[in-house]
């Protein structure tokens, strides 16, 4: 979530899931058809493969996401999902075209790395950067053994900018970049050690009066939800590091519908957050943000005048700005917090990467599951719409009302994003290069034509003069899901995009469904072919 390129914000770092560590059957027995199967996910004697993620389906389908190393060295989009049934190999997917052959002698020395970043970074960092050797094999283009150069500072308004750059080890040329933010530090702050559950009530800015899920610590209460793997929510006290302060009341009775009360923000983030909980554990079995059931940190009043919001994955936690209080609200309504958490839900599967075509992907996905919560909760206050944002305004700049319109992004106040897709898109920030894939979303789930949600014109056009019918937004959820679980890698793009939903489509409904030739439909519809 970001409305300016400046300060868009997202963490990619992963860090190994339990279930999917070495001795777990379903990992061996992939790792036993990569062996066997070494040409399918284009494998080099130097690789190795490292498992992430296991998902199995009902009828003992099984999928296993690997990261890949070659001579060592992490391959920045070498990974791969193996699908498998029966212990045989059915298909991968990955991006990788060819197996690897990296000379593995740097030209460039790590300090020199160090500058050739710097250049294009600025003179305003803090501390050492960081730089390490990696394979980077994003392209269909050679691989490269390049360095990855990570550069932390501050923006004019004191903001804090993580970004990672790609240097090609040969020549310092920067070969690719994005950001990452990771402000927050791990820890439980200083809650309550009660698992007492409470019921409390949350007076929200944009939801109303709502249920929210607190601790009774005995005189008084905690904002941590004991129901939802102990989430909890604390006032960052416009600071931008930490961990923040937990929410504490005496009458489980949190803020007052405007802003004069810390506690309001936070009973929307803890509401959005919760919601967005629910929404994935009913709808798609994901049990939290990771699928272990845990809760994430979510922290309120981050910074000063900070219009956004971001997840880091490093903290595993969620960060919302109180917005310039001019023409922003503070950023926890139900579609913002959503966005948020469906980032975390992005970098625990197919973690795309922040960058490129890929970046865009990763950006429409939150969208659309932000979406997707916003219509869960159904609250009378916000009712759902295909609209990104749009309850966040005190006053509407010129011709914005909402930062993104899925069913025609072009509306866009400043027209930046696009409505079709093109060669080309990814080198648009991701905020705009996510267009051709909500309206493929929007498309899929609603039609073409005209339509409205509470009073607000959907009407949406396609690239191709065709006429697309929708399938419903559950289905469609169910298919965005599924592509992003199961068939998405790191370094996916539109096209790949295309076929991982129509591979997700026909998994779920059958190939030549409705909803499998609605999916094509769709993506010819943004000019996806
Ligand atoms: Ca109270
Ligand atoms: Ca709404
Ligand atoms: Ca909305
Ligand atoms: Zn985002």
């Amino acid at each position: 979530m970001s409305l300016t390129p400046k300060l868009l914000s997202f963490a990619v770092l992963m860090a190994l899931g339990g279930t999917a560590a070495a001795g777990n059957p379903h990992v061996d027995r992939a790792l036993g058809l990569i062996k066997a199967n070494g040409a399918a996910v284009k494998a080099s004697p130097a690789d190795a493969f490292i498992a992430r993620d296991v998902i199995v389906d009902a009828n003992g389908a099984e999928h296993v996401r690997f990261d890949r190393t070659y001579g060592g060295l992490p391959v920045i989009g070498g990974d791969v999902v193996v699908h498998s049934r029966g212990g045989q190999m059915q298909s991968a997917s990955l991006t990788l075209g060819a197996p690897l052959s990296v000379n593995l002698r740097p030209n460039l020395r790590s300090d020199e790395a160090i500058v050739a970043a710097g250049a294009e970074f600025g003179s305003s960092f803090k501390g050492n950067p960081a730089s390490s050797l990696v394979v980077y094999a994003r392209d269909r283009g050679a691989a490269k053994l390049a360095y990855k150069v990570g550069f932390q500072g501050a923006d004019q308004n004191d903001n804090p900018v993580d970004m990672t750059y790609i240097v090609d080890a040969r020549n310092g040329k920067v070969l690719d970049r994005w950001t990452n933010i990771e402000t927050g530090k791990p820890g439980g702050g200083s809650t309550c050690t009660s698992t007492t559950p409470a019921a409390g009530t949350g007076k929200t800015l944009f939801s109303g009066s709502v249920a929210i899920s607190t601790t009774n610590c005995g005189t008084s209460f905690q904002m941590k939800d004991q129901t939802r793997g102990g989430g909890y929510t604390t006032d960052l006290n416009n600071g931008t590091s930490g961990t923040g302060t937990i929410f504490s009341d005496a009458d489980n009775t949190w803020g007052n519908g405007t802003v004069s009360d810390r506690a309001t923000a936070a009973a929307d983030a803890h509401f959005g957050i919760a919601t967005t909980f629910d929404y994935y554990k009913n709808v798609h079995g994901r049990n939290g943000i990771a699928n272990d059931g845990k809760g994430a940190l979510s922290k309120v009043h981050y910074g000063r005048n900070y219009v956004n919001a971001f997840w880091s994955d490093a903290c595993f936690c969620m960060s919302f700005g109180d917005g310039d209080g001019v023409n922003y609200a503070p950023l926890v309504d139900l579609d913002v917090a959503g966005h948020e958490m469906s980032h975390g839900v992005t970098s625990r599967t197919a973690n795309l990467t922040y960058s490129g075509e890929s970046g865009g992907l990763n950006e429409s996905n939150s969208d659309i599951f932000g979406t997707m919560v916003e219509f869960y909760a159904n609250a009378p206050s916000d009712p759902g719409d295909y609209l990104i944002g749009e309850k966040l305004y005190i006053k509407y700049p010129a011709g914005d009302h909402a930062l993104r319109y899925m069913y025609h992004p072009s509306l866009e106040g400043a027209g930046r994003s696009v409505d079709c897709y093109y060669s080309g898109i990814g080198s648009l920030d991701v905020h705009y290069s996510s267009g051709p894939s909500n309206h493929y979303f929007y498309l899929l789930a609603e039609g073409s034509g005209a339509k409205s949600f509470n009073g607000v014109d959907h009407t949406s056009p396609t690239c191709n003069g065709s006429t697309v019918v929708g399938i419903g937004r559950d289905a469609a959820a169910n298919i965005q899901y599924r592509a992003l679980t199961v068939y998405f890698t790191s370094s996916t793009n539109y096209a790949g995009d295309r076929v991982a939903s129509l591979n997700a489509a026909a998994d779920l409904y059958g190939a030549g469904s409705t909803q499998y030739n609605a999916v094509a439909a769709a993506w010819s519809a943004v000019n996806v072919n």
